[in-house]
Parts: C-alpha cells; structure tokens; sequence
C-alpha cells in the first residue's frame, strides 16, 4: 500500500473518530489501536473469568437456598461477561487459544481485586455492593466505546451488573439489620474491600500511561480518577444509609466542588498486587490453569465433532 493510501485510510479512520462513528472489525485501523482493544478487551474478559473465583468458594455455604440461586446465577452471569469478551476481542484478530495462553503465562494481567480473599459471608455482599458497583461505574461510559464489538458487548453485561450490585447491597442491608455480630461482619468486610475496591478503577491518572491515547481513540471515555471520584460519590451515602462507615478517617464532603475529598491510596499496595504478589495471586492463578486442563477433554471432543462434521 502506498504511503497515500495510508494516509487516506487513516483519514477515514479519525473522522469516524471525531464523528462517533464505530469502528468494526472489517474496517482499517491503525495497528496500535488494534493491539491497545486487544490489551484491554482480553484484560477484561479475563478478569470476569477470574472474578469468578472468590464468589465461587461461597456458592456451597450460601445461607439459604435464595441466596444460593442468586450467587450462582451471578457467578455464571461473569462467565457469560468473559465469553462475550473474548468473542469480541477475537474478531480483532487473536485466537482464543492465545489469550488464554497470554493469561495462563502470566503475559496478561487481569483485574487486581480479584487478588484479595472472601473470608465471610458478608463478602459476598461487598463484592457485589462495590466490586460489581465500581465495574459498573467503569462500564457504562464502555457503551459507547469507539470499537463496535466492545460497545455492544457492554449494553448486556452493564444490565446484569446492575443485578448483581443490588444483590450484594441487599446483603449488606440484610446483615446491618441483623444481630450485633452481623453488623460487625458487614463493616468488617467494608474495611476490607473499600481501598482494593477504589485501585481497581486504575492508577492516578498522572500515572496511568494509557489514559490520554485511549481517550483520544475513545476507547476510554472517563479517566481513572473521574470514575474514582464518581464511584465515591456514590457509594458513600449508599453506606450511610445502611449504618456502615467508610473506612477513610479524611473522608469529608466538599461544599465547593460538591464531592467527597478522601484520603490517600495505598498505590505500593496496588502495583504489589498487580505485579503479582497480592494474597491470592498465586491460588488464582492455579485454580485458572487447573480448571483449563482439567477441560482439555471438551474441547478436544468438540473438535473432533467439528472435524467429522466438517467432511460430510
Ligand atoms: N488491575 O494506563 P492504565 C468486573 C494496569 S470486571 C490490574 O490506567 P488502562 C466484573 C493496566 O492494565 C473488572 N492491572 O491502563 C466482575 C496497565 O498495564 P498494561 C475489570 C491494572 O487500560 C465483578 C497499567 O496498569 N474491568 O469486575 C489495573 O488505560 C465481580 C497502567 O494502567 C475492566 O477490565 C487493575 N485494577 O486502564 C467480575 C474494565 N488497573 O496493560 C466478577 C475495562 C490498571 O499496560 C465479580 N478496562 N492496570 O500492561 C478498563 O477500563 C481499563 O483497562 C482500566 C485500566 C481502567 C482497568
């Protein structure tokens, strides 16, 4: 192709750009845009399937049988989310077998807040409440992301978090309404998950090197910090109303910018999880590549049924 003709398809490229006209997958794009989708499309999708793992534990202890169908339905709600993903990211040019590869090697990352333990039953509460509450402050704006398949994906999944938030919020309050002793387990896994919680919307924007190209592509429609700042602002009259208190001693309302000004974030701790050395980093990842062996015999049988279908 000549150098003309590239700049005549980048031409293209950035006025679809400009005009919120979505890029598909037959369109041309520039490469760094297809590896950057590629980054963090398969990121999030391996995220869901990891994120799997800390609700999975609980499924058998459930309290009661409507608790469990909820957990249940919510936990293969993520697988469904990581399925999507990966479809979409795979329609930009990567094979299943490599991202899973990229994850399994440790080549890709996934989400750091699926690093920490659920120790008690009122996790399961704080991950829906904030884990799944933050995602969703994280993915609404990702339905209008530049890249069609992404975009799309986003309506279905930003509807099933929606459930899932309001079921690990109604845990919360149901526990704030019991015993002392629940109480106690309600605020306690507050304290524990609020500050992993607020890493995993990303680092600083001062900090983070993706932001202001991803913005400019709109794969990014917010920055790291506004959707930080907007997730605060949320969920902290969410925990007054149900008597639980922030753990953030510098957390204070601001009249001027009508926000919450809070405190400090632990950032060493972040990049500490991201690079691997969170508290369960090493059991999730053995439980991931366990369960992809222990499910080679599917895949092999679906590939056989494929193959003889194929010669008929
Ligand atoms: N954990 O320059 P930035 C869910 C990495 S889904 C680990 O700011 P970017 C549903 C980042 O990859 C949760 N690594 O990067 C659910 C980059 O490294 P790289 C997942 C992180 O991409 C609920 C480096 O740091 N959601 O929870 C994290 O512009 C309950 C520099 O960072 C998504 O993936 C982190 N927290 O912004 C499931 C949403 N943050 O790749 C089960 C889509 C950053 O250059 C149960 N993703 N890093 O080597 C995004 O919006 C973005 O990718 C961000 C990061 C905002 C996560």
């Amino acid at each position: 192709m000549s150098e003309q003709e590239l700049q005549e398809l980048e031409k293209v490229f950035n006025q679809k750009i400009t005009d919120d006209v979505r890029i598909e997958p037959k369109d041309w794009m520039p490469e760094k845009y297809r590896k950057t989708h590629i980054r963090q499309i398969s990121q999030h999708a391996h995220s869901e399937i990891i994120g799997q793992l800390p609700e999975g534990n609980w499924i058998t202890r459930a309290p009661s049988l409507r608790r469990k169908v909820a957990l249940l339905a919510k936990i293969q709600d993520e697988a469904g989310h990581g399925l999507y993903l990966y479809s979409a990211c795979e329609t930009l040019g990567i094979s299943r077998e490599e991202l899973l590869d990229q994850l399994h090697t440790g080549k890709a990352k996934y989400s750091s807040i699926f690093n920490y333990p659920a120790v008690t039953w009122a996790d399961m509460g704080a991950i829906g409440w904030l884990v799944d509450g933050a995602a969703i402050i994280n993915q609404i704006p990702l339905m209008n992301t530049s890249y069609g398949p992404y975009a799309r994906a986003m309506v279905r999944v930003c509807k099933e978090e929606s459930f899932h938030q309001r079921q690990g919020f109604e845990i919360m309050l149901t526990l704030t309404e019991g015993s002392e002793e629940q109480k106690e387990m309600a605020q306690d896994a507050l304290n524990r998950w609020w500050w992993p919680a607020l890493m995993m919307l990303g680092p600083r924007d001062a900090d983070s090197p993706n932001t202001a190209q991803s913005m400019k592509w709109k794969l990014k429609r917010k920055t790291n910090d506004e959707l930080r700042q907007q997730f605060i602002d949320q969920t902290v009259p969410q925990a007054e109303l149900i008597g639980l208190t922030i753990p953030d001693p510098d957390l204070k309302w601001n009249e001027e910018r009508q926000s919450y000004d809070s405190g400090a974030i632990d950032w060493d701790e972040f990049w500490q999880v991201v690079k691997g050395h969170g508290p369960c980093n090493k059991v999730r990842m053995e439980a991931r590549i366990a369960a992809h062996e222990n499910g080679s015999w599917v895949r092999e049988a679906a590939n056989a049924y494929a193959q003889k279908h194929s010669k008929k």
